[in-house]
This record gives C-alpha cells, sequence and structure tokens, in this order.
C-alpha cells in the first residue's frame, strides 16, 4: 500500500495504491491522516487532489477486517479530517467509489468522475449500514428521498446521474488526473462551500417516512440493514450531525456483529472466489469467440440469449426446419421480454437476433469455439448428437451437454477426442439464473475445465465445480428438501404449513408452490429413472399424485387446487385424502414452524456434507452458493453449511440425531460429525478437509 504526494504548482496531488481495489485497510486511513496533516502544514498547496492508482477509486472499507475488532484511525474520524482541512480536497473518480469510498468522498470539498464511473453506498448488501457518514451527509447534499433510494437499495449511480442528484460537481472529460488538476486550480481561487456536516436536510413532504417504511420492508425480505439505514438516514434529518453520526456508528457497529453481516460478507467472499479456483490456477483456456447451442427448447433458447447477451456470435441446431423456427421464436420472445422489462433497448434486441443464425445443418458447426448441447433429457438422444459433433467439429473445439440428472460419461462415451467434453448445467431460465455447475467427466482436460470457468465470468454467472452423481449438488439436495417435506405430510402438517414455514425461513416459495409452477412430472420422470436403477425414492404422495396427471398449475392441480386463470393455492380435498391414507400408520404431531424448517433445512445441510464427503463439491462455500443461486436460499443465512455454523454444528448433528431416531431424516453423515467435533469445514486449494474453519 501506498500513498504518494506529488505536486502540480500550487496543486497537490494525493494518490492512493492499494491494489486491488484501493480498500481502507487500517494504514490506507492512517496514510491519508498523515497526508492531510502533511498538506495542512503545507502554506504553498491551494488545494489537493485525491486520485487513485490501478482500476478503481477507493471501493470501500476493507471487507477482511470486519471480523476483527476496528482499529484506528477509524473511518469517521479520517473523513472529518479531510473535510477540516485547510485547503479544498477534490476527490477524482474513476471506476467505483463505493462505501467507504464514497464517504471519503463525501468529506472532499468537490467530487469529480469520468463518465464511466459509479457511486454508492452497497453496504447494506453486506448486511451493515455506512459506517462513517453516509448516511448523514448524502441526505445533506441530495435529499433524503434520493438519499433513501441509494443507500437502503445499495445499488450505485453512474457519474451522469450522479452530477444530476448533485453528488459530485463536474464529470471529466479526457484525462482524469489533468481534468482534476484543471478544476482545482479554478475552485482553489473561489470561496469554499459550506462543508456537507454543516448543511441542513431538506424538508420532506408529510407521509414519506411512512411510505419509505412500507416500500423498504417490502423489498428487504428478512434482511435488517435496509430499514436500519432507513432509520438512520431518518435520525440524521432528524436531529444534528454529531447525534447523527453517533447513531450511524452505534448502528453501524452492532450490525458489522450480525449473524445476517457474516453471512452476506461470506457470500461476498465465496463469490469472489468461485470463478477463480486455485487447482486452476495457471491453466489457460481455449478461447471462446463463438458458440452453438444445440435444442431450442427453453434451456436452449435461454442459453443462446446468455450468450448473446455476452457478445458472441450464435448458432442454433435444431433437427429440422419447424424446430429451427420454434427456437428462433422461443429466443425472440426472451429478447422481447427483455426490452418490455427496459433491461434492453429495442436496438439493441434487435442487434442481438441478427447474431443468431438458426440452422438444421450441423455441417455450420465445423469451426465453432463451443458447442452447448440442450437437447431431451434423453441418452439416446443426447448421445446421437455427439456422435453427430464428433464427425463435424474441429478436434479442440469444447463441446458441452446441459444435462441436469444423466451421466454425462455416458452421455460423451464413444465421442471423439473426449478431453474437450465437459457438463456446463445451466438454470432456468438460463439467461438470468446466476449458477452454473460445471461438471468434468473422467477425461475433461484441465484447460477445458478452464474454458468453462471462463465461460461462466463472460456470461456474469456464478461458477462451481460439482462431481458426477445424480442431480450434481443442487438438484441432489433439492431431493432431499422433497423428501422431507412429504415425510412431514405423513406425520400431520399440511402442504400450506410447509410451504409457509418455509417462507417464513426466507425461501421465495415453499417446496409444494415450487413444484405445483415448475411442473411434477420432471421429478417422476427422475424417479422412474431411478426406481430402474434398483433405488428407490420416496415420494408416495407425489408418485399418486402424478398417476393422477396431477402435475400443478399446467394441469389445474398439483399439491394445490387452481381455479382456471388464477394461480392462487387452495387446499385439496383430493390431496388431503391421500395424505390420510399414506399417513394411516405414522404418529400425527402438531408442528411448530421452526420445527418444520429444522426438519427440511438441517437435512439438506447433511446431504451438503456428504457431497463434501465424496468430493462432488471441493469447497463447502460451493455449495452455499448453489443453494442462493439456483434455489432461492436466502443470502442473508450465507447458504446451507454457513447457516449450520451459525446454529453451531454440535446443535445441528444432536437435531439430526433426534430426527433419525424419529424416523424423520437420515443420521447425520461420517463429515459432519468430524466437522462438529473440530470446529467447522475448512478448504485449501484443492479440496475441503476438516479443521477449525470460518
Ligand atoms: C464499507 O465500505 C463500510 C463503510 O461504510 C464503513 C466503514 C467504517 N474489501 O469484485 P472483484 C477484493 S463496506 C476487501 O473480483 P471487480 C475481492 O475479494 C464495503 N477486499 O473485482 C477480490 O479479491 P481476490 C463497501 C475487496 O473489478 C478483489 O478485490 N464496498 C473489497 O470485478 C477483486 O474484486 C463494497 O461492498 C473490499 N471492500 O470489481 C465494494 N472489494 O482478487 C465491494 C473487493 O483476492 N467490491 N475486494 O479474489 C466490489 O463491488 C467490486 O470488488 C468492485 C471491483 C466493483 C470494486
Amino acid at each position: 500500500m501506498t500513498v504518494t504526494i506529488a505536486r502540480e504548482g500550487a496543486i497537490a496531488v494525493v494518490t492512493v495504491d492499494n491494489p486491488p481495489v484501493n480498500a481502507l485497510s487500517q494504514a490506507l486511513r492512517q496514510a491519508l491522516v498523515e497526508a492531510v496533516a502533511e498538506l495542512n502544514a503545507d502554506e504553498a498547496v491551494k488545494a489537493v487532489v485525491l486520485i487513485c492508482a490501478g482500476r478503481t477509486f477507493i471501493a470501500g472499507a476493507d471487507v477482511s477486517e470486519f471480523g476483527k475488532p476496528p482499529r484506528p484511525p477509524h473511518l469517521p474520524d479520517v473523513v472529518a479530517c479531510i473535510e477540516d482541512a485547510k485547503r479544498p480536497w477534490v476527490a477524482a473518480i474513476h471506476g467505483s467509489a463505493l462505501g467507504g469510498g464514497l464517504e471519503v468522498a463525501l468529506g472532499c470539498a468537490y467530487r469529480v468522475a469520468v463518465a464511466s464511473a459509479s457511486l454508492g453506498l452497497p453496504e447494506v448488501k453486506l448486511g451493515i449500514i455506512p459506517g462513517a457518514g453516509g448516511t448523514v451527509r448524502l441526505p445533506r447534499l441530495i435529499g433524503p428521498a434520493a438519499a433513501v433510494d441509494m443507500v437502503t437499495s445499495g445499488s450505485p449511480v453512474g457519474a451522469k446521474k450522479a452530477e444530476m442528484l448533485g453528488l459530485i460537481d463536474a464529470v471529466i472529460d479526457g484525462d482524469l488526473r489533468t481534468g482534476a488538476i484543471a478544476f482545482a486550480n479554478d475552485v482553489a481561487e473561489k470561496p469554499l462551500p459550506e462543508p456537507i456536516s454543516r448543511r441542513a436536510v431538506p424538508a420532506v413532504e408529510a407521509g414519506f417516512w411512512e411510505s419509505a417504511e412500507t416500500e423498504v420492508t417490502a423489498k428487504a425480505k428478512r434482511e435488517v440493514a435496509p430499514l436500519k439505514a432507513l432509520s438512520s438516514i431518518r435520525n440524521a434529518s432528524e436531529t444534528d450531525f454529531a447525534d447523527a453520526m453517533a447513531f450511524e456508528r452505534e448502528t453501524f457497529l452492532e450490525l458489522r456483529g450480525s449473524s445476517q453481516a457474516a453471512a452476506l460478507r461470506h457470500v461476498f467472499f465465496a463469490e469472489r472466489a468461485a470463478p477463480r479456483p486455485p487447482e486452476l490456477s495457471g491453466v489457460t483456456p481455449r478461447n471462446v469467440r463463438s458458440a452453438a447451442v444445440v435444442g431450442g427448447g427453453t434451456m436452449g433458447a435461454g442459453i443462446a440469449v446468455a450468450l448473446r447477451d455476452a457478445g458472441l456470435p450464435v448458432v442454433l441446431v435444431e433437427r429440422d426446419k419447424a424446430a429451427v423456427e420454434r427456437g428462433l421464436a422461443n429466443i425472440r420472445a426472451i429478447f422481447d421480454g427483455s426490452v418490455k422489462r427496459g433491461r434492453i433497448t429495442q436496438e439493441a434486441a434487435v442487434e442481438r437476433m441478427a447474431g443468431v443464425t438458426g440452422s438444421e445443418d450441423y455441417g455450420l458447426l465445423s469451426d465453432t469455439d463451443l458447442v452447448i448441447e440442450a437437447v431431451f433429457e434423453d441418452i439416446a438422444v443426447k448421445r446421437t448428437v455427439f456422435t453427430k459433433l464428433s464427425e463435424v467439429c474441429r478436434p479442440d473445439a469444447v463441446l458441452a451437454t446441459n444435462t441436469s440428472y444423466l451421466d454425462p460419461n455416458v452421455i460423451s462415451g464413444g465421442a471423439s477426442h473426449p478431453e474437450r467434453f465437459l457438463g456446463l448445467h445451466f438454470f432456468s431460465p438460463a439467461n438470468v439464473m446466476k449458477l452454473l455447475e460445471i461438471v468434468p467427466t473422467a477425461t475433461t482436460a484441465p484447460d477445458v475445465l478452464a474454458t468453462g470457468f471462463a465461460l461462466a465470468r463472460l456470461l456474469g454467472k456464478i461458477p462451481v465445480r460439482a462431481g458426477i452423481c445424480d442431480g450434481f449438488i443442487g438438484n441432489r439436495i433439492l431431493k432431499v428438501t422433497r423428501a422431507q417435506a412429504e415425510r412431514l405430510l405423513l406425520c400431520g402438517a399440511t402442504p400450506s404449513a410447509v410451504d409457509a414455514a418455509m417462507r417464513a425461513f426466507g425461501l421465495p416459495m415453499g417446496p409444494f408452490e415450487a413444484q405445483d409452477l415448475g411442473g411434477l412430472d420432471i421429478a417422476a420422470f427422475q424417479r422412474k429413472a431411478a426406481r430402474e436403477r434398483g433405488e428407490a425414492p420416496f415420494a408416495p404422495v407425489a408418485d399418486r399424485l402424478c398417476a393422477m396427471e396431477r402435475h400443478g398449475q399446467k394441469s389445474g392441480g398439483g399439491w394445490y387446487d387452481y381455479h382456471p386463470g388464477d394461480r392462487t393455492p387452495k387446499a385439496s380435498d383430493i390431496v388431503a385424502a391421500i395424505i390420510a391414507e399414506e399417513s394411516a400408520v405414522m404418529p400425527q404431531r402438531n408442528w411448530a414452524q421452526g420445527e418444520l424448517a429444522d426438519c427440511i433445512v438441517l437435512p439438506m445441510v447433511n446431504e451438503a456434507a456428504g457431497i463434501l464427503e465424496e468430493g462432488v463439491a471441493l469447497r463447502a462455500s460451493d455449495i452455499d452458493l448453489v443453494k442462493i443461486h439456483g434455489y432461492g436460499f436466502p443470502r442473508c443465512r450465507g447458504g446451507p453449511i454457513q447457516y449450520a455454523k451459525h446454529r453451531g454444528l454440535k446443535t445441528v448433528v444432536a437435531l439430526l440425531e433426534r430426527l433419525s431416531v424419529e424416523g424423520l431424516a437420515d443420521a447425520p453423515c461420517k463429515l459432519l460429525r468430524r466437522a462438529a467435533e473440530s470446529g467447522g469445514f475448512t478448504t485449501v486449494a484443492g479440496g475441503t478437509v476438516i479443521g477449525n474453519g470460518s
């Protein structure tokens, strides 16, 4: 870390260089205080430019320090020191000025930025609120309404919008350093603006805070920080600066130690680690400049859109002309939907569609870098596709299957150059869902595996490596969730009670509502295949519903009844009668919501540990990412393993043992027991080991 001071005539340029993102470590805070003192003492300096080296302005507090006791100088004091400096400081912003970075900029007398810069207070995404004046200075500068928007959403704004809001004083065209120095020379001659801390907060209309609270509560789901941020802004509007700062700091410190903040920090670092697994460091991925998708159904079309959104030209191959037309129509419909939702412009949709070539001719793939198969989940059909691809594609082209349940080793068997084959399991809708399970086969070459991760980065997805087993990581845990949900029905719970318990836990939908939405037939198909393999999947009620063709919303009924044209689930007498018959021999009981959630979530944890034990996942945090990004596990609980750590691994093991004695769950697996004994799961490059991990 370095902070250097250079002179450009009467302007001092303070350059922060603390890679990778100039985070405000203790050393940087200290160096900034020293720079202020040095420049205060220099009568030749008329103004100061604060600028950063590398890819961004200060991106915030150093999140890795949050688990430790705060060390002085504390950031609010650093910001105050800059605000009280004898000469005006000008923050010169490129990249992102986030969190503590923006708070430092708010301490400066002026802020200028290049057009591509973004500015924001994303603290709520980490389960905290700004802790260095963000909720106190921002409403004084841009008014409470805009401040509430920025702080409670955590979303950054671009430089143009920041200028409109009054958050920055100028957008700099051309070189930032030169422009900022010119700006500083100019303002050095003018009277100083009043420091933000001494300004009053503009008044709000009657009822503003109440309606903001309703809105923020609805959006925050179960996260605590957004509402706390709102209270802090409101407090800052109703008390003086010093009291408001004290209130903000107290709230910040309280949240910093909360379990939600710990969980969200865990997710933050897991998401950043996922795209670059240590076991692939030094492996160069193959180039992917063109792509093709075989199969234009829902998944194939979504994948094609994801590839186009990332700028790759795409060929869509289908078996005949009519299927090609249907596939292209599916793709067009997704782009049209994106235009309607305001995600892209009409022109962008036209341009992206123009980059898709539909054909039934595999010959078009002779020079394609990456082909993703997304045809019907039938092993024979998929094998035929790969035989054809083996004939036409370059030997170094990467070939991938999007299977969600079949064994990629079997799918690829017989394809030529099996080292270029792997599974890429997208989640529906593939252009929206962030998760990508990357499944190497026994023969996948390291650079092909690395290509899967590079593709994920290109598509903006969260990649997780998964080993081969029924359902990989995500769907394997989903099977346990569903089986547990049915077990509960046989012991006195109703579908609506189970769904309500899981919503209360933080899932967007309960397991029965979710099955009715997605359709019960796919899981029935998988159970049939499992039975053919000699397994005995547990789904007594679902099997009977499927036998009656109650496949969910699409067939007018599943776990619930639906009135035509209405998706509101209604308790079903038919389902209740089946449950009563199936549960005749089981002891019935009254369930509290928390017990219902435990009975589903703790077996998920156990399955996750089993997945680690078998090496199907390499890192506990990977499983957390799978459940958060593919299955709606609440982010503020950090994923199943992080949640288990929060509950205490010993407690989890004890509860699972009790459930297993009652016949309500499997006994805890060996790895989970060992983790409970040794204090946690920890990860080393290449795999998970047991130890005193965090
Ligand atoms: C805060 O400021 C609280 C204050 O209000 C109060 C204080 C009193 N700390 O994302 P990338 C690492 S809360 C530590 O891949 P990009 C990251 O782990 C903070 N490390 O880069 C990764 O490490 P590695 C509010 C951080 O170019 C590397 O940097 N600020 C931090 O795609 C590259 O990260 C935020 O929440 C950090 N704050 O995107 C900003 N940030 O190379 C969070 C990043 O070892 N950061 N790292 O894997 C971001 O949004 C993005 O990193 C950013 C760059 C947009 C800046």
